[in-house]
């Protein structure tokens, strides 16, 4: 049997903009894994209930193994293939799970208020509801009064320097080579790649220059990915 992800999709089922799928699937392709991906909306919980849990990714593996969590599915890689490690030792997996923890309390925040409006824009219709309720409930406002572009992009700058210096001195988070926590950051920055049509980064950034580099990865892979603005 083929490896399966389940990944978010937007009403278009060929735009995926869930950052912890993106994580799953560039950790895949770091091993040479193949991956065919399932297209979910937020509402087709029965779809995955048999993996006890509500969310995306979820890997099914080839012999049936089933995973859950992109941190998770990062740490299962390590242990279950050989090959080009994610995180490699105890101590380094620990150390990337802070890199997790700083790019989703930090990150996507900022990444939220660039591009809520954007997501609620290209999800399919029968998600929009739920979406809307939910993340209203979660913020305690309107998605439209909670995106605001300009605060978004506030965020992110007061959040880079830490990676920006990083990047002043490698040329991936991991060194010469990207690893686990290129894609544990990476993978945020999908979200708006796909449903957002605006710039986030100035060129001469180097967390511009990164981002570049980490769309070409893997053959273009994320740089192909079909984008809401392109339409
Ligand atoms: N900790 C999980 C978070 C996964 C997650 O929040 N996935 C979102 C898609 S980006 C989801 O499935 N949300 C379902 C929902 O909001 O109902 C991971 O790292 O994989």
């Amino acid at each position: 049997m083929a490896r399966i992800m389940y990944d978010l999709c937007g009403e278009d089922t060929a735009l995926r903009f869930s950052p912890f799928c993106w994580r799953a699937a560039l950790a895949m392709r770091h091993k040479g894994l193949t991956l065919e991906t399932r297209p979910w909306h937020f509402t087709d919980t029965q779809d995955i209930a048999f993996s006890g849990q509500g969310k995306v990714p979820v890997i099914v593996d080839e012999d049936d193994e089933v995973v859950t969590d992109s941190f998770d599915i990062m740490t299962w890689l390590d242990q279950k293939y050989p090959g080009p490690a994610l995180f490699g030792d105890d101590m380094a997996r620990s150390r990337a799970r802070f890199i997790k923890h700083w790019s989703e309390t930090t990150l996507a925040p900022a990444l939220m208020k660039i591009a809520i409006v954007d997501v609620f824009s290209i999800i399919d219709p029968k998600d929009q509801s739920y979406f809307r309720e939910s993340r209203e409930a979660r913020f305690g406002m309107t998605l439209e009064e909670f995106q605001d572009t300009e605060q978004g992009l506030e965020m992110l700058e007061k959040a880079l320097p830490p990676l920006r210096a990083q990047l002043e001195g490698s040329s991936f988070i991991d060194g010469d080579h990207p690893a686990g926590a290129d894609y544990l950051v990476f993978g945020m920055f999908m979200l708006a790649y796909v449903v957002h049509d605006g710039a986030l980064l100035k060129s001469d950034d180097p967390v511009a220059q990164w981002h570049e580099r980490m769309l070409d990865l893997f053959g273009g892979l994320a740089r192909n990915a079909p984008r809401a603005a392109s339409r």
